[in-house]
């Protein structure tokens, strides 16, 4: 059989020979029609609370050094067909050592880095034999890059679709306790037309006869594997399965309302004389208990906090990303204590209109980042100390956000900006949408859902982001967003939706159905290389256009130049550090003109730091338009962007600056 043939085949085969149901169409015709698209519903996730410890929950981790096998590319689903998950991974091929959590790509010397198609991973593990009284227990994934297929013992578990994205299920049943198990992982890295994001696949000659080749068109390295923590945690029988929270303040911003609904799991929520009933205790920082409640059969009810701290953003208030602890216990009818969870809540508003954003009553004028989830080796695998690294950077540097440019980042970095009062343009897996059709267009929403199930508790989260640079020019694009963008509201009323758009202003399909436009613009780079000259007009004109075209709020959310740190050159030529400057300030000089207009609302350097792309002739070992090299150190952009973000900080939120901020140089000047 064709190589192409067989990868075309290869999910029809996979679903097949494996356990669940079959998908349908891979490859996607080009229309240059508009399509009908049709809304129809997507699987809404269940469950998924962040994995934590309470009196009733016992949490363990898988990460450590698996063992890996890549399969041949040419033969993708061999593994399934041979059943490489029977028996240990080892016993059909010889395994490497992989660390969990991490990229596969760069850990190795070969060409690991380039594989198409899938890899398997296993380990054993204890459960202990106390595990086996009256709980259930769930494996849980922080995310697998792009498509999963788990198996415990040989028997199936789970196949998840969607990377950077959790996904869990209960295990109770598959483990062996006070014994030894085996987890096998498959993992698929190929992205086609109907893979969020696109990708293409394609058969082409090489020295060897024939060989696979993933292209596609966004500017990250595709990188794959078990990015983020594999957990095995405990939960009673019956337990809190969800909890949603939605905050208000007062007009004077003194009373906090926490709203708070529990859906709960198990046998006893079935028990017709059991009406259970939630206890939700509200405490501060030092502990203290500021607010409770006891709610009825609906599980659900209101907080008053009196009187209240709410969160705020970094720089905007001298106490930002304040953060109370939820404490949700579950009881049945007699009051004995069935399950616990505890989470941090900010209690903040949100709102927005033709002109502005604003929390907690305030406009926002956001000064943040487009960034990655990148770093030499480990590529996307969650790192603490990488993760710790950025948010000292980001306030180092005085920006109070950035966006999860272009999919979901890590719950602990959500967690993180929770804490540290960093704003999120929160953005789904979309990046480079073209061919839009029926079955792209379910899992685009499936994307969001899976997003907005996630993230919907954070205070960080501000705005959905629903796509980066979709091919909003195509006549098809019109009812395909306006059919995401409804989606996303149905889901979340609370924020609202913007877009990454990069086509010109006069083509765009997409702006009209979201709340805030985002634009991307490359001036004196793509456009006008090296002409420094034809940046502040160009950026002012084109901002004043969107507005124009949509009056609504106008973010530029990338722009930028790329640059090789140590590459000096006076006068600034491209590439150079003082290039790098130079584009920032004639931005800068647009911006603040653009700011007196009142809809101008936020500026978004691209890249925070520099990050590894696909090979091509434009990019020297990545993207380097970071302000941060990948080591995370400041190039001299760095510091006057830094001086911009705390000017902007004083006059807008009376901040203060940082004793370090200027460099003395004389007298005369302060
Ligand atoms: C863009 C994309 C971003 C790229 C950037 C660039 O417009 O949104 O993903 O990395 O341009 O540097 O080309």
């Amino acid at each position: 059989m064709h190589l192409r043939i067989r990868l075309t085949c290869r999910k029809y085969e996979i679903w097949a020979l494996s356990f669940f149901s079959l998908v349908t169409g891979l490859y996607v015709l080009h229309f240059s029609i508009a399509l009908i698209l049709v809304n129809k519903e997507v699987p809404s996730t269940r469950g998924m609370l962040y994995p934590r410890e309470s009196e009733t929950r016992e949490v363990r981790s898988l990460d450590g050094i698996w063992n890996f096998v890549r399969s041949d590319q040419a033969n993708p689903t061999q593994g399934v067909r041979d059943e490489w998950y029977a028996k240990e991974l080892s016993k059909s091929r010889p395994t490497i050592p992989m660390p969990v959590p991490a990229s596969y790509n760069d850990i190795t010397t070969d060409n690991l880095r380039d594989h198409v198609g899938t890899v398997w991973y296993d380990r054993k593990f204890f459960v202990p034999r106390s595990w086996a009284k009256d709980q259930r227990i769930w494996l849980r994934f922080g995310s697998v890059h792009y498509e999963a297929y788990v198996w415990i013992n040989g028997q199936k578990v789970v196949k998840h679709e969607m990377g950077h994205l959790p996904f869990e299920a209960e295990v109770t049943d598959l483990l062996n306790y006070g014994a030894e198990n085996r987890i096998t992982v498959m993992c698929d890295n190929a992205l086609i037309q109907t893979t969020v994001p696109q990708g293409r696949i394609t058969e082409v000659p090489n020295d060897g006869g024939m060989t696979i080749v993933q292209s596609y068109t966004f500017d990250f390295f595709n990188y794959a594997g078990i990015h983020r923590s594999v957990h095995l945690y405990t939960t009673p029988r019956t337990f809190i399965e969800e909890v949603e929270v939605t905050t208000n303040l007062s007009k004077d911003a003194t009373v906090g309302e926490v709203f708070y609904s529990v859906s709960v799991n198990g046998s006893a929520a079935n028990e017709a004389d059991n009406v259970l009933h939630v206890q939700a205790n509200l405490y501060d920082k030092e502990g203290k208990l500021v607010a409770n409640a006891t709610s009825d059969g609906k599980l659900g009810g209101k907080l008053q906090v009196n009187p209240v701290k709410p969160w705020w953003p970094y720089l905007m208030h001298p106490e930002p990303g304040y953060l109370y602890q939820l404490e949700i216990k579950l009881l049945a009818t007699n009051d004995e204590l069935l399950d616990v969870y505890r989470l941090k809540v900010g209690i903040r508003t949100l709102s927005w209109n033709s002109q502005q954003f604003l929390i907690n009553g305030k406009p926002v004028y956001f000064r943040g980042f487009g960034r990655h989830e990148d770093a030499d080796i480990r590529g996307k695998g969650l790192d603490n100390a990488l993760m710790v690294r950025d948010f000292n950077l980001l306030k180092w540097i005085g920006a109070n956000a950035y966006r999860t440019s272009h999919y979901p980042y890590s719950e602990e970095s959500m967690q993180f900006a929770d804490e540290h009062g960093i704003m999120i343009i929160d953005e789904c897996p979309s990046v480079d949408t073209e061919n839009y059709s029926q079955e792209l267009l379910g899992k685009h929403k499936s994307s969001l859902e899976q997003l907005i199930h996630r993230d919907r508790n954070h205070p960080s989260v501000v705005m959905w982001s629903i796509a980066n640079e979709p091919r909003t020019a195509s006549v098809s694009a019109d009812s395909y967003f306006e059919l995401v963008a409804n989606f996303t509201r149905s889901l979340d009323k609370t924020r609202p939706i913007t877009a990454a758009i990069a086509v010109p202003n006069t083509q765009d399909k997409a702006g009209r159905s979201l709340d805030i436009i985002s634009f991307n613009r490359y001036n004196a780079w793509y456009s006008n290389a090296g002409r420094l000259d034809m940046v502040t007009q160009n950026v002012i004109d084109e901002a004043i256009a969107w507005n124009k075209r949509y009056n609504k709020p106008i973010i530029m959310s990338e722009y930028g130049a790329d640059t090789l740190e140590g590459l000096h050159m006076q006068p600034a030529y491209v590439w150079s550090e003082e290039f790098q400057t130079e584009v920032f300030s004639r931005h800068f000089k647009a911006f603040d003109e653009l700011r007196k207009k009142g809809w101008f609302i936020g500026e978004f350097v691209w890249n925070f730091a520099d990050f590894k792309t696909a090979q091509t002739y434009t990019r020297v070992g990545g993207n380097k338009k970071g302000v941060f090299t990948r080591a995370r150190q400041p190039k001299a952009a760095a510091h006057l962007l830094r001086k911009r973000y705390f000017a902007l900080g004083r006059d807008l939120d009376q901040c203060s600056f940082p004793d370090d901020l200027f460099t003395y140089i004389a007298d005369l000047i302060s």
